[in-house]
C-alpha cells in the first residue's frame, strides 16, 4: 500500500482546504494533538457483513479467524492511523494462543480494548440455556454459569491486557407477568457483584443497558438508570456504558451522557446511528448533530473533571451490517467520530457559557451550530497526515484494490464469525 504517493497527489489540495478553514477559525492550541492521541477501539464482530435475521449478504474476503481480524483492524489503523485498538467477543474470538495473538496485534501498533461477554446466545457444549436469561436467570446454576463465563472472558483479556469487561445482557421478559422485575434486579445485581469481585485491580466493569430486543416487553438493564443504579452498587470500578442505538427514540443522549460524566459513572461509548432502533449503522450517518452534541458535552463534562480525553473513557464503535464494505463502513464510523470530536474542541465555551448566563438562547444555537457546520475534514486529515496514515483513507483502500485482495487471499464464500 502507497500510501506517500496517495498523499503527494492529494496535498495541494489539502493544503487549500486547510489553510481555508485556518483563515476561518481560530483552532485552539494543541487541537492537532488532541486528534493524533484519540483512538477509536474497532468491535472484532463488525469486521464481517453483518446480518439480520432475515439473511446475511458476505462481501468475501471476510476474516475467518481472529488473526484475520487483528489483520483488518491492522489495515484500518495503518490507513487512518486513528483505530489502534480491538474489541474481542468471546466466545466469538477465543484467543488460543494469546501471546501469539498479543504479538500480532502489536506488530500492527494495535492495543486491546474492552472485552465482551456473550450470554445471550447458546453454546454448542453449554449446561444450561439462556432462553429465560443468564445473570438474573430463576436458576442459580444458570447464573453461575454465566458468572463463570464472564470470569472466563476476565481472564481472556488479562492474557491480551485489556483493561476491562463490557457485560450486555439481553436478560429481560416477552411478555407481562413473565418476570417478577425486583427479583430479576436483585439477582443480576448479585451475579454481577460476582463478576466484580473477580475484577482485577486496574480493570473496569462496562455495563451497557437497551430498551429492548431481544426481549420485546422489559429488559432489566434496560435503561441508563438501571444500569447506573446496579453500578453504583458494585462499586468504584463498574461504570455505564452508553450505546447510541440502544436507547428509546427521541431520547436526549446527550444530556445522559453528561450527567453519566457529571457522576463519575460514564465509563465508554458504542457509537453507532440509528434510525428506528439498535440499527447498528454508520456513526453519524443519521444522526451527526445528536452525535456532535453528544462530543460538545463530552469534551466540557471531561475537561471539568480534568480528564484525559483519550484514555480516561472507553472510546468503541458497534456497528455492522448488510449493505457495504465492512472495512469502508468502519473507516467512516472512524471519521464521523473525529469530526464531531473536532468541531466539539472548536466550541466556544467561554461565549457560551456567557450566553447561557445572560438567557440568550438564539446565541447559544448560533454558537453551536456554527462549529457544526465547519468543515473540519481537513483538520482530521491533516492528524492523519502527521501520524503517517493516509489523507483519504477510503479512496486509498479503492486504489488499492485492498478488498479484492482480501478476497484473492481469504475465498469470496468466507464468513466472520459475530451476530
Ligand atoms: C448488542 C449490544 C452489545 C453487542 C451485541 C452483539 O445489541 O450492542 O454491545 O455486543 O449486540
Ligand atoms: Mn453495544
Ligand atoms: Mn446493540
Amino acid at each position: 500500500m502507497n500510501i506517500s504517493n496517495h498523499n503527494e497527489a492529494l496535498l495541494a489540495q489539502h493544503t487549500r482546504r486547510l489553510d481555508f478553514l485556518k483563515s476561518e477559525v481560530n483552532l485552539p492550541a494543541g487541537i492537532l494533538q488532541k486528534l493524533k492521541d484519540f483512538q477509536i477501539a474497532i468491535p472484532s464482530w463488525a469486521l464481517g457483513t453483518g446480518g439480520t435475521r432475515f439473511g446475511r449478504f458476505s462481501g468475501g474476503g471476510e476474516p475467518r479467524n481472529l488473526e484475520e481480524k487483528i489483520a483488518d483492524v491492522g489495515l484500518l489503523h495503518a490507513l487512518n492511523q486513528s483505530s489502534g485498538a480491538i474489541s474481542l467477543h468471546i466466545p466469538w474470538d477465543i484467543p488460543t494462543d494469546p501471546a501469539a495473538i498479543r504479538n500480532l496485534a502489536a506488530q500492527h501498533g494495535l492495543a486491546f480494548d474492552a472485552v465482551n461477554s456473550n450470554t445471550f446466545q447458546d453454546q454448542a457444549d453449554q449446561a444450561h440455556s439462556y432462553k429465560f436469561g443468564s445473570l438474573q436467570h430463576v436458576s442459580a446454576a444458570t447464573r453461575k454459569q454465566a458468572i463463570d463465563h464472564n470470569i472466563e472472558v476476565i481472564k481472556h483479556g488479562v492474557e491480551l491486557g485489556s483493561k476491562a469487561l463490557t457485560v450486555w445482557l439481553s436478560d429481560g421478559s416477552c411478555f407481562p407477568g413473565q418476570l417478577n422485575f425486583r427479583h430479576a434486579y436483585e439477582r443480576t445485581v448479585d451475579s454481577l457483584r460476582e463478576i466484580y469481585a473477580a475484577l482485577p485491580a486496574d480493570w473496569s466493569l462496562y455495563l451497557e443497558y437497551k430498551a429492548y430486543e431481544p426481549n420485546f416487553y422489559s429488559t432489566t438493564v434496560g435503561d441508563w438508570g438501571a444500569s447506573y443504579s446496579m453500578v453504583n452498587k458494585l462499586g468504584p470500578q463498574a461504570k455505564t456504558l452508553v450505546d447510541l442505538g440502544h436507547h428509546l427514540p427521541n431520547a436526549n443522549i446527550e444530556q445522559i451522557v453528561s450527567i453519566l460524566l457529571m457522576e463519575g459513572k460514564l465509563g465508554g461509548f458504542h457509537f453507532n446511528d440509528s434510525k428506528y432502533g439498535d440499527d447498528d449503522l454508520t456513526a453519524g450517518s443519521i444522526k451527526p448533530y445528536q452525535l456532535f452534541l453528544i462530543f460538545n458535552e463530552l469534551v466540557d463534562g471531561m475537561d471539568a473533571k480534568g480528564m484525559n480525553h483519550a484514555k480516561d473513557l472507553g472510546w468503541m464503535i458497534d456497528a455492522s451490517h448488510n449493505v457495504k464494505d465492512p472495512l469502508e463502513d468502519l473507516l467512516q464510523s472512524v471519521e464521523a467520530i473525529q469530526i464531531a470530536y473536532a468541531q466539539a474542541l472548536l466550541v466556544d465555551r467561554k461565549a457560551l457559557e456567557a450566553a447561557r448566563e445572560a438567557n440568550d438562547v438564539v446565541r447559544c444555537q448560533e454558537i453551536l451550530q456554527a462549529v457544526f457546520r465547519t468543515d473540519v475534514r481537513a483538520l482530521v486529515a491533516q492528524a492523519r497526515l502527521e501520524l503517517g496514515g493516509a489523507l483519504d483513507p477510503i479512496a486509498l483502500f479503492r486504489q488499492e484494490k485492498l478488498r479484492d485482495q482480501l478476497i484473492k487471499a481469504r475465498g469470496a464464500k468466507t464468513v466472520a464469525t459475530g451476530l
